[in-house]
């Protein structure tokens, strides 16, 4: 993300982005293929044995006895194409950096081939140590290595070699060989803990940002210059601690409020909302944190605002997204493809929460109408929908509480310590309660203007929670030194303060600070 003035060239392999979709898309139709190849394949076989039994041909006479031709037929079998690791372990040494990790393909290479990929928990945890990643990796024709990025983060920990967990899941023109799994090592960057939590320094509090809310690293993408700007936003407070308690929450704000978290993150958000009502699977129609992370990073793939073309890889995510949504078969469930076009918009504005006006309502209907496949009316139409300033307003709220817990703290809102949505529910209120009627978030300062008044991001910032995913919890050397201090409520800092002596969180907690907790519990 950088700042709207600034603007710098970035070389971009377009062409593979725009091509990623479709080949993604077209999965169930190279399994066709695939297929159909194999079945020519025996066909023939047997049309060779066939033609052995009743005598040898010409070739065979001039080449290898007819008894060769048996053991040679297995010869004749398609050599499969297959992925995996290049290596069982990869290593990169702890840091707020990408690393990149490389799957090969060998056999036959002249058809695409994707496969799924995941990172996951080992002794390294997302929450602290790494971004959790999930998505595909495409292998173009003639490609036989291709990398996936995986975000490391600094902690103040030092707690040796930790790993993550790398596997590949699935493949769609290609099969999955040896290894499909492998480990990614975080060699340790400090030998005793540090005294300084990384996240006040403003080089990295700009850096964690990339990672956590626009799923990229600003060097990995070639966005040192956005880098840049956002360190020195902070950076230039010195040791003022009311200008940096105020510029990191504006910094931190702007994350979310960039036209690059809008268009990825929100805009996933309003399609689960439009989709899914309360219910076991995801409680209040919200997104998981894990399904929103995997949609996220797909609608963001290839993007860097203010980057050459930028706006081409975002259309062409997005339209993919929209695609791939309207076949998944919980969508499917809920808007059947029996659903006439009246039904299938009601319903949508219904379960946003949203009365359209008639010239949203007839954006929706000109996106039904217009010509294409039943598939892509219900892609465009739900897209039209969701994009209409009604929704996007009444959706915000919402989205920027639930975004706290996704982007700061790394888990669902009733994850543990709070296992149930009371804090959502705090934060949620707070925010309706500091919105002004008539207002449109889609103007950034009336967003920004709105989310301050709430002095949620202030909040969450200042959090033990979030602060020992880095580091010791005790208060940043300058600024707000408790929840409490920032005035937020007493509903809020129980909530957040919660986080501070559940059990839950004892991995956070190093021993003296939390003696110094429970102490601080029994002298109050
Ligand atoms: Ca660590
Ligand atoms: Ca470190
Ligand atoms: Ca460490």
């Amino acid at each position: 993300m950088r700042d709207k003035r600034q603007t710098k060239p970035k070389s971009n392999n377009k062409s593979e982005s725009l091509d990623r979709w479709s080949i993604h898309r077209a999965r169930p139709m190279l399994i066709v293929l695939i297929a159909f190849t194999i079945v020519v394949c025996c066909s023939l076989l047997l049309f060779q044995g066939t033609s052995a039994a009743s005598g040898p041909s010409a070739s065979e006479h001039t080449t290898a006895p007819s008894s060769m031709a048996v053991s040679a037929a297995p010869q004749a079998t398609p050599t499969p194409t297959v992925v995996q690791f290049s290596q069982v372990s990869y290593q990169v040494t702890e840091d707020t950096v990408q690393t990149n990790i490389t799957v090969t393909r060998t056999g036959p290479n002249t058809l695409p081939s994707t496969v799924d990929y995941v990172v996951n928990d080992g002794t390294a945890t997302q929450k602290s140590d790494f971004t959790y990643a999930s998505g595909f990796v495409l292998f173009l024709g003639g490609e036989t290595s291709k990398t996936f990025p995986v975000l490391i983060s600094d902690d103040a920990y030092a707690e040796g070699p930790e790993t993550a967990t790398l596997q590949l899941t699935g493949a769609s023109g290609a099969t999955v060989g040896t290894p499909s799994m492998a480990t990614l090592e975080i060699i340790d960057n400090e030998l005793i803990d540090g005294l300084i939590n990384p996240i006040d320094d403003p080089r990295n509090f700009a850096a964690q940002h990339y990672h956590d809310l626009l799923n990229r690293d600003a060097i990995g993408s070639n966005d040192q210059a956005g880098l840049d700007f956002w360190t020195n936003q902070t950076a230039v407070c010195g040791s003022n601690s009311d200008c940096l308690t105020e510029r990191r929450e504006n910094v931190s704000a702007a994350f979310f409020l960039s036209v690059e978290f809008q268009n990825t993150g929100y805009f996933a958000f309003r399609f689960y909302r439009a989709s899914f009502p309360d219910g076991t699977p995801r409680p209040r129609g919200l997104p998981r944190y894990l399904e929103f992370l995997r949609d996220t990073q797909q609608l963001g793939r290839g993007v860097v605002v203010g980057t050459p073309n930028w706006e081409a890889f975002l259309e062409q995510n997005k339209q993919g997204f929209a695609l791939d949504w309207v076949d998944r078969t919980d969508f499917l469930a809920e808007y059947p493809t029996t659903m006439t076009r009246d039904e299938y918009i009601d319903k949508l504005f219904v379960r946003l929460g949203v009365t359209p006006t008639q010239q949203e309502r007839n954006q929706a209907v000109s996106a039904w109408d217009a010509l294409g496949s039943l598939k892509e009316k219900r892609a465009r139409t739900i897209r039209a929908v969701v994009d209409t300033g009604g929704v996007y307003n009444a959706q915000y709220n919402p989205a920027f509480v639930l975004e706290q817990y996704f982007g700061y703290l790394r888990r669902n809102s009733d994850d543990a310590p709070d296992n149930n949505f009371s804090g959502y529910d705090f934060w949620l209120n707070k925010m309706n309660a500091f919105s002004q009627p008539g207002e449109d978030v889609r103007n950034d300062q009336v967003a920004l203007a709105r989310v301050k008044r709430a002095e949620m991001v202030k909040a969450f910032l200042a959090s033990g929670e979030y602060r020992r995913r880095f580091g010791a919890g005790a208060p940043p050397p300058v600024g707000p030194s408790s929840i409490v201090s920032l005035k937020v409520g007493r509903a809020g800092s129980n909530q957040l303060a919660r986080a501070d002596t559940d059990s839950h969180q004892r991995r956070w907690l190093s021993k003296s600070e939390s003696e110094t907790l429970t102490g601080a519990k029994r002298g109050k």
